[in-house]
């Protein structure tokens, strides 16, 4: 089974196989077909890449599917286990089937290992203590720092004796909430130096949110830093932790200590409110402590880290990762997809508050003991050059960023980036939801001077890694598509009825077997991770994602299929909208759909029913958006309210996004079918408030 999809691989465009040494043949829009828009790797980049060829590609993902254990234990050997894996022939316990029993994944079961010890010890004891492991770039131009390898092991070492002191030991679970300060990394490796648990939560989240999560997951303490200039804006996180921390009080849990980094140039420490005896000045206290702390071994599964993610339903789930499958998964995905090499510099936009910040911000690049940028700053602040200033200043040669990213700063002209160098460029990326072909273009042309392959990796935070992804040198791209699977991972397409559909054909992403960084439950709710992920297509994992496949294998993403909403590349639930807005006492109903935004992929349009008797007004639009705001964040505010005096209903009372969808996109010819509606005439009277 599992060789007849290897075999249908094999049908690469017959160009790939035979000539993946053209030039780039860089196709314009002009060209009818887009899925017949091939762009070729040059010579050059081929020649010294990873994997070069598909032949090459075909057979390591042969061994990958045929002997899994084989292929994952040789690259695991690579690392440092300080008790190797017991059971030699299967490296891995899987059952992916709920009509089997309990859905489980284990990989690397037994061994000891340690993931900072991986990423930052052995880098230093192979020689590279005096490599730069971090650039640090702040949110003003000429405010940056950097730290070698042996001095970001000790500010490591340093934090976390500073925990274990506080009492923080293996299986505690530590709240992270910080910006892009090096002290976020840090303060991820210092937990998994000591088998803490650590939960990044991104500081765009308001207090209701982060309390949400503190009560969820119980830290030993959270760590934090007084304040944050994104651009021009200074914002004040440690008030909203403060606020977070009263909430999370009166929600029965109370957290001992607060630590907090001293962001001095954005806040002074005596603007700063304090709470005498919780909290504690990081530059103060963490400093004092040795820079040598002893490691300790966990089993490769572990807890290493929980990070909640948006579902179909209000509560947050967290996504729970373990330690050595994810270690190993995280390392060669980020080798081979972005064909690294020792000399490169590299740079991911993404904050270390979602999960590209930790899988390839963090972990993967330093497991490989790359030199990465972290930047502190806003993409277009002080204007929109400033990622290629960075991209000289550094000499960056991989870059990767998210679609709506790419969309902005083309629509702020080309102007802004050719007046760089970017000489350093080899390999650009692309990572949170489709990115459509026309901004793959101006990435390719612009940016990337038509020199760069793209790396459109699909994945999620439940994957822990890249799933579906360009391998750069192997085979030629199509803009717009993440071509193939890793290594070892099986993606399949379903039908509604959950029945494998080959060939060309579209329908429902899946995959059919476990990948060493798949996410092994939702923290506290096997049953809710069994009946969200296992339950909807028996036998497999459902990504949420709708996907096509051309006829030469090539994947195309087509977005969510569930209630989540993709905004800028950040998972916002229609339920976690709607739920803060009918939390407004003028609020009687909202329903929200997502709906396609030039710049975001997709804009958040929210339907609301008001309280009987309450007039529509512009201030109360406002107010709505502000409960949005305080709930969840400023990034999940509505781009569009539309008063609705009534929502179109089944006889059964669920509602008709569908229709929704038509109406917020203005598509109203493509209404369909309204007539099994309980009340078909508010149609009509949501089309006439369009406008207003
Ligand atoms: C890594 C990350 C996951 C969802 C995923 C999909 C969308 C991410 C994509 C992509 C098309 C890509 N997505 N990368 N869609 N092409 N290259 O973004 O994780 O925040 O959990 O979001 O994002 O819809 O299901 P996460």
């Amino acid at each position: 089974d599992h060789l007849r999809h290897v075999e249908s691989l094999s049908t690469l465009p017959s160009g790939a196989g035979k000539t993946p040494h053209l030039n780039a043949v860089i196709l314009g829009d002009a060209l009818a077909s887009e899925e017949n828009d091939l762009v070729f790797p040059s010579q050059e980049f081929s020649s010294q890449a990873l994997v070069s060829s598909p032949a090459q590609y075909l057979e390591m993902y042969k061994k990958s599917i045929l002997d899994p254990s084989g292929f994952w234990s040789e690259i695991a050997s690579e690392f440092y286990w300080e008790k190797k894996w017991p059971q030699q022939q299967q490296v891995y316990t899987e059952n992916l089937d709920v009509r089997k029993g309990d859905v489980k994944i284990e990989w690397f079961k037994g061994g000891m290992t340690n993931i900072c010890y991986n990423a930052l010890d052995r880098n230093i004891d192979a020689g590279n203590g005096d490599k730069i492991a971090m650039y640090w770039e702040g949110n003003e131009l000429n405010h940056d720092g950097s730290l070698t390898y042996t001095q970001l092991l000790h500010k490591v070492c340093q934090l976390a004796n500073y925990l274990k002191d506080i009492g923080v030991s293996k299986g505690d679970a530590v709240v992270i909430y910080l910006p892009m300060l090096m002290e976020l990394p840090i303060a991820m490796l210092a937990c998994a130096r000591i088998g803490a648990i650590h939960s990044v939560v991104f500081a765009g989240f308001s207090a209701d949110s982060l309390s949400q999560r503190i009560v969820d997951c119980k830290p030993k303490a959270v760590i934090t830093c007084n304040a944050v200039r994104r651009g021009s804006k200074v914002i004040q996180l440690k008030d909203i932790v403060d606020a977070a921390l009263v909430d999370s009080a009166k929600n029965g849990f109370s957290v001992g200590v607060v630590l907090n980094y001293e962001n001095e140039s954005a806040m002074t420490r005596e603007c700063t409110k304090w709470t005498e005896g919780r909290d504690v000045w990081w530059q103060d206290t963490v400093p004092k402590y040795p820079t040598t702390c002893a490691v300790v071994w966990v089993d490769a599964e572990d807890p290493l880290f929980l990070l909640y993610t948006s579902g179909s339903t209000g509560k947050p789930k967290g996504v729970l990762h373990t330690t050595g499958g994810y270690m190993i998964y995280t390392a060669t995905t980020f080798k081979y997809a972005f064909d690294y090499k020792s000399s490169d510099i590299y740079w991911c936009t993404a904050d270390c508050g979602w999960i590209t910040g930790h899988s390839y911000v963090t972990y993967g690049p330093l497991l490989n003991g790359a030199t990465v940028v972290v930047f502190e700053g806003a993409p277009n602040y002080p204007n929109a050059s400033r990622c290629w200033d960075i991209v000289d200043k550094y000499k960056v040669s991989l870059f990767y960023t998210a679609p709506t990213l790419v969309r902005s700063l083309m629509r702020d002209g080309d102007e802004f980036v050719t007046r760089y160098s970017r000489k350093s460029l080899r390999v650009l990326g692309s990572v949170g939801e489709p990115i459509n072909p026309s901004a793959w273009r101006w990435f390719f042309n612009v940016v990337g001077d038509s020199r760069c392959p793209i790396s459109d990796t699909w994945w999620q935070t439940e994957t822990g890694g890249f799933m579906i992804t360009p391998l750069p040198g192997a085979w030629p791209q199509k803009p717009g598509s993440a071509t193939f699977p890793f290594f070892g991972v099986l993606p399949v397409i379903v039908d509604e009825k959950g029945t494998e559909i080959d060939g060309e054909c579209s329908g429902y992403l899946c995959v059919k077997n476990s990948w060493p960084g798949a996410f092994r439950t939702l923290y506290g709710d096997h049953d809710r991770y069994e009946t969200t992920y296992f339950k909807p297509f028996p036998g497999y994992y459902f990504t949420g994602d709708g996907c096509s496949r051309d006829k030469d294998g090539y994947h195309w993403l087509t977005g969510r299929v569930d209630d989540v909403i993709n905004v800028s590349g950040h998972r916002i639930g229609t339920a976690e909208v709607e739920s803060a807005l009918v939390s407004h006492l003028q609020c009687a109903e909202a329903a929200v759909v997502g709906v396609e935004h030039e710049v975001k992929g997709q804009g958040i349009y929210a339907f609301i029913t008001l309280v009987e008797g309450v007039p529509y007004s512009e201030e109360l639009k406002k107010s709505l958006t502000l409960a949005v705001r305080k709930q969840i964040g400023a990034f999940a505010a509505p781009d569009k309210i539309h008063w609705a005096p009534g929502l179109p209903k089944t006889r059964s009372g669920k509602i008709m996004r569908r229709i929704l969808r038509k109406i917020a996109s203005r598509q109203l010819d493509e209404l369909g079918d309204t007539s099994t509606l309980a009340d078909p005439s508010v149609v009509d009277q949501l089309i006439a408030l369009s406008d207003q």
